[in-house]
């Protein structure tokens, strides 16, 4: 489709305002991180991005927004209508059919909940418009409703969670203990949260002795981890290990716990193992109050310029991609990484 610069300017101005203010979210970006400037060409043509994002319900999604907001910027040749969801499918496909409505160049879409979507995507199809789907996924039968996917692989993230878990207790000479086991899990229905949850439970049932008490959602929101947590120590007392989803649900758990007045650590009364690796999760790591962070990497906005910059060129791309990803726990010294952690 042809992009006319002209056309752009009422919507860029306003747009434009709203990436200012999403930049002036006071955090330090590391410029390495920064994507190339993408060839901008001579007649000033750029290319437009419509983005739906999930909302702001976390630290990981702040950052994951502050990584759209730089790189999709007029120097790099882009020029970006960001719509926050705040949580709600509905907000987000009025905002794809916005997108659709202003003939956008590209639909990125971070989908708050797998399903629901196949209507609205066919119009983006019928509109000749390519969507691009980051962070989390969606279920379908018809792979063309989409061009392709660029985020974590949760289900292996949890996975990882309870493999960790597994070392844990036999470094202990525990793996014959009974371990109860409370879940605080992400958004239902949130590829992040049937993900981990799927994965966490790949291993936990092979142990018996892994007593999965409960799991209730905490919406990846600190203020709701607080809640359930505060709830789950009324309802079990002699809790060992709690999963929490991200880390915001972690901070609220910990201050539940310390409010119940136990103990956090590998010698206290329980453990936490949590998701997203953000640094303030990291510095409860190095506090010994989450015992493992699972990292989710938010910077996607380098990966989504380097696919539109292949299918601009007519390059072939793959339909999923994976960002690579790992964990910190207490016994590693982090004071480096923490320190140069950008988000
Ligand atoms: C995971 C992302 C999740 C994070 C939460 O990629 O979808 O949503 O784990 C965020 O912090 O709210």
């Amino acid at each position: 489709m042809k992009r006319v610069f002209g056309r752009w300017m009422p919507v860029v101005a306003s747009l434009t305002m709203i990436c200012t203010l999403l930049t002036g979210c006071g955090f330090e970006y590391n410029s390495e991180t920064e994507t190339e400037t993408a060839d901008v060409s001579q007649n000033g043509q750029f290319i437009v991005v419509g983005i739906a994002q999930v909302g702001s319900e976390s630290d990981w999604r702040t950052t994951n927004t502050k990584s759209y907001a730089t790189t999709f910027t007029e120097e790099n040749g882009y020029h970006l209508l960001f719509e926050d969801g705040q949580q709600e499918q509905e907000n987000q496909v009025k905002a794809v059919r916005e997108f659709i409505l202003q003939g956008v160049d590209y639909i990125v879409i971070d989908p708050v909940v797998e399903t629901g979507w196949e209507s609205v995507l066919e119009e983006a199809r019928d509109a000749g418009i390519p969507v691009i789907l980051v962070d989390r996924q969606i279920s379908t039968d018809d792979e063309s409703l989409y061009t392709c996917f660029v985020g974590s692989d949760f289900t292996l993230e949890g996975q990882r969670a309870g493999e960790w878990l597994e070392n844990y207790l036999s470094d202990r000479n525990m793996n014959e203990d009974e371990i109860n086991i409370v879940t605080l899990q992400g958004t239902l229905e949130s590829s992040a949260q049937l993900g981990r949850t799927e994965g966490f439970a790949k291993i936990s049932r092979y142990h018996d002795n892994w007593n999965m008490l409960d799991a209730k959602s905490g919406e990846f929101t600190q203020a709701k981890g607080y809640e359930v947590m505060a709830e789950f120590l009324d309802l079990y007392p002699d809790i060992d290990v709690v999963v929490c989803e991200n880390d915001n649900m972690a901070f609220g758990a910990i201050e539940a716990i310390e409010d119940a007045g136990k103990e956090l650590g590998p010698n206290g009364d329980m453990i936490i193992i949590s998701f997203d690796a953000i640094k303030a999760g990291m510095e409860e790591v190095m506090k010994g109050n989450i015992a493992v962070d699972f990292e989710c990497n938010p910077l996607l906005g380098p990966e989504v310029d380097a696919i539109i910059q292949k299918l601009e060129k007519g390059e072939k791309i793959g339909k999923v991609t994976y960002v690579s990803e790992t964990y910190y726990d207490f016994t590693m010294d982090l004071e480096n990484i923490v320190n140069k952690r950008i988000y």
